[in-house]
């Protein structure tokens, strides 16, 4: 029986991150955390802004002068757009546009300050439960995100962060306190953020600083494997703490063309895709390392180091879903002289001349969307989950308050179409969260001009403005796109 479209009970959303979006930074007890620590200069032009947005790493110069900075100037991830107190006023907007889910992360640092204290911090659990039960009282599921990029730097600092097991142990002890606080509100968890970025943004996928490394690949990869086991042993505790347990993985997908139909350009897409996406799924949902990678590895001089009881742990301790952001489609060639342009995450990515950029320069390709849906289908025949999609462009404020941003509308409507196909080809989409569906500090370039929402948010780069938030035209057209569950597209 041949779908027809959207399933009843599709999950219509929007995602922020704690780090992009609260504030309150050091209120309520919260502790400093590693993305507290991404320096921005609001002196620096357009040019170094976009170009730095995909070297924001970390150095030790960088992060001590961040810890000893309590100013939020030049840390715009401190400041964000002050959801930590005016999430009531914004949960009636998600309201409004007829949400019927909505991903957020939850900050550690508010959990635990330093993450190593044997008790939570109760202030940051009750922020939690109020902003939860606010959302409930409102008919919103929660998606909630455990770690996205932001660790307590006090792990990082004394503890060299992911690096070292002990990392593991704290989590987990933040995760069971989250388990047992909101297990029965919270109805999607994921534990890692794109876990796969920790090769393209170091300091945001593994708070690794790569200059303090010898061996920095070695390091970065031995990170990701401590979030694999992480990220089982979570499994693992929620099947003893939680009733329906919902926990999924997620990467940034890059979804990559072969730039011609050269066998040199197909077999550099079939590994970009192995490479930079597919293992890091196939650990969580298959449960083992591929094989591709074991020559990957050893090329780089790479050796990940397993302790005892890590291959059943991954086997035993799957994925129940797979979640993924998807912004544009990638092309891979051979050919080093091809045409350049930038993407999610990365300064360069090969220019499709089939297809349009946004004014950031990212690839616009809904068709793409259909095509990874039905990869991913394939693969892991898990439910899927769109856990990011979204245009982030430069847009002002209209005097008559709004925005006219048919080019978002426009994004939208061609990956909706593209969902919807892929549903009828057989697909199970269970949900879909609009990235930065209110106007969030973007995570590269730590930014407030590189604009997402549906909902506009009247600051500027430096955090001046009066905070007030506006309905853009896209938010209307969202709005019936859900009452309609997709008819009116
Ligand atoms: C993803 C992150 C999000 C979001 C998105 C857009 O990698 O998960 O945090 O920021 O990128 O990127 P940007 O904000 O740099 O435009």
């Amino acid at each position: 029986m041949v779908n027809k479209g959207f399933p009843k009970g599709f999950l219509w959303g929007g995602a922020i991150a704690c780090s992009q979006a609260d504030g309150g930074y050091r209120e309520g007890g919260k502790g400093i955390s590693t993305q507290d620590c991404r320096f921005f200069d609001p002196n620096w032009d357009e040019k170094t802004i976009y170009e730095r947005a995909y070297f924001s790493e970390m150095s030790t110069a960088g992060l001590k002068r961040a810890i000893e900075d309590e100013g939020t100037l030049n840390y715009p991830l401190r400041r964000g757009i002050d959801f930590y107190h005016k999430y009531p006023q914004d949960i009636a907007l998600f309201k409004e546009l007829g949400l019927n889910v909505f991903r957020t992360s939850i900050s550690w640092s508010r959990i635990f300050p330093n993450g190593d204290e044997q008790l939570p911090n109760g202030e940051g659990l009750k922020y939690y439960k109020d902003l939860f039960g606010e959302l409930k009282e409102n008919g919103i599921k929660i998606f909630a995100t455990i770690v996205h990029y932001d660790i307590p730097v006090n792990l990082v600092l004394n503890y060299g962060g992911w690096k070292n097991r002990k990392t593991i142990d704290f989590f987990l002890k933040y995760v069971s306190v989250l388990f047992e606080n909101f297990g029965e509100i919270v109805d999607y968890w994921l534990p890692f953020n794109e876990i796969n970025a920790a090769r393209f943004a170091t300091w945001d996928g593994v708070c690794l600083i790569k200059e303090e490394e010898e061996n920095a690949e070695q390091a970065l990869y031995q990170c990701v494997h401590h979030q694999f086991i992480a990220n089982a042993k979570v499994i693992e505790l929620s099947k003893k703490m939680l009733k329906n347990p919902m926990i999924g993985g997620m990467i940034a997908r890059f979804c990559s063309y072969p730039a011609t139909c050269r066998p040199e350009d197909f077999l550099q897409s079939v590994q970009d895709e192995q490479y930079s996406n597919y293992f890091y799924l196939d650990v969580m949902a298959r449960g083992e390392y591929p094989k591709y990678m074991d020559r990957f590895f050893e090329k780089l001089g790479v050796e990940i180091q397993f302790e005892e009881g890590d291959e059943a742990l991954l086997k035993n301790n799957t994925v129940d879903f797979v979640s993924f952001s998807y912004y544009s489609s990638q092309v891979s060639t051979s050919d080093q002289s091809w045409e350049k342009t930038c993407g999610n995450l990365v300064a360069e990515a090969n220019l499709n001349p089939y297809l349009k950029t946004n004014k950031i320069g990212w690839t616009i390709d809904g068709l793409g969307l259909r095509s990874v849906l039905n990869q991913l289908e394939d693969r892991y025949r898990l439910p899927l989950f769109v856990a990011e999609n979204g245009l982030g462009t430069f847009e002002t404020l209209e005097k008559e308050l709004t925005v006219h941003d048919d080019y978002r509308i426009s994004y939208f409507e061609e990956h909706f179409k593209a969902m919807k196909e892929a549903i009828i080809d057989g697909v199970n989409l269970i949900g879909y969260t609009a990235w930065g569906i209110i106007d969030i500090v973007s995570c590269g370039p730590l930014t407030m001009d590189k604009r997402y929402g549906v909902i506009y948010v009247d600051y500027d780069n430096r955090g001046n403005g009066t905070g007030n938030r506006y309905k853009k035209d896209s938010f209307y057209w969202y709005k019936n796109v859900i009452e309609t569950n997709g008819e009116e597209l």
